[in-house]
């Protein structure tokens, strides 16, 4: 199972500030965390702070990955060119955040332009929510 873990802007700062939100965990962290629990699983793990390089790398995968498990960050919450990268793949793509999009103050994270052409949501676990990605592909998805 080879399997994309692609995150958005800013994800490249994570355990630095506001960890009461997104936690203590870097993304390095959280990419050790999946490949020493899922050894078995062949990750390529990219992250960018540039919309146009997510959507390259997403046409990308389709010819290489079984899937991709994708944290788009704030472009969740505004990118149609994102929502149609995705929609254009065949491979299937679920979305994750580390925070609970429902339970934040602003009213804006809790739309996302993204989430209704993914096969599904993972969102309020911290690392889990990319855990809990993982666990989807495994059951239910062949290589
Ligand atoms: O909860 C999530 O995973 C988010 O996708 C994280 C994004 C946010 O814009 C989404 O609404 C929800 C934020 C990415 C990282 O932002 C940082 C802020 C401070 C320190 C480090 C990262």
């Amino acid at each position: 199972m080879k399997l994309l873990i692609l995150n958005g802007p800013n994800l490249n700062l994570l355990g630095e500030r506001e960890p009461e939100i997104y936690g203590t965990d870097t993304l390095i962290d959280i990419n050790y965390s999946l490949e020493d629990t899922y050894p078995e699983i062949e990750f390529t793990f990219l992250q960018s702070n540039s919309e146009g390089e997510l959507i390259n790398w997403i046409h990308q995968a389709d010819s290489e990955q079984n899937g991709i498990i994708f944290n788009p960050a704030a472009y969740t919450h505004t990118s149609v060119a994102l929502r149609d990268a995705i929609s254009s793949v065949k491979i299937p793509c679920v979305e994750v955040h580390l925070s609970n999009l429902f339970k934040r103050t602003e009213p804006f994270r809790q739309i996302s332009l993204t989430a209704g052409v993914c096969k599904g949501v993972v969102s309020g676990f911290g690392k889990f929510s990319y855990h809990l990605a993982v666990e989807y592909f495994l059951r239910e998805v062949e290589e």
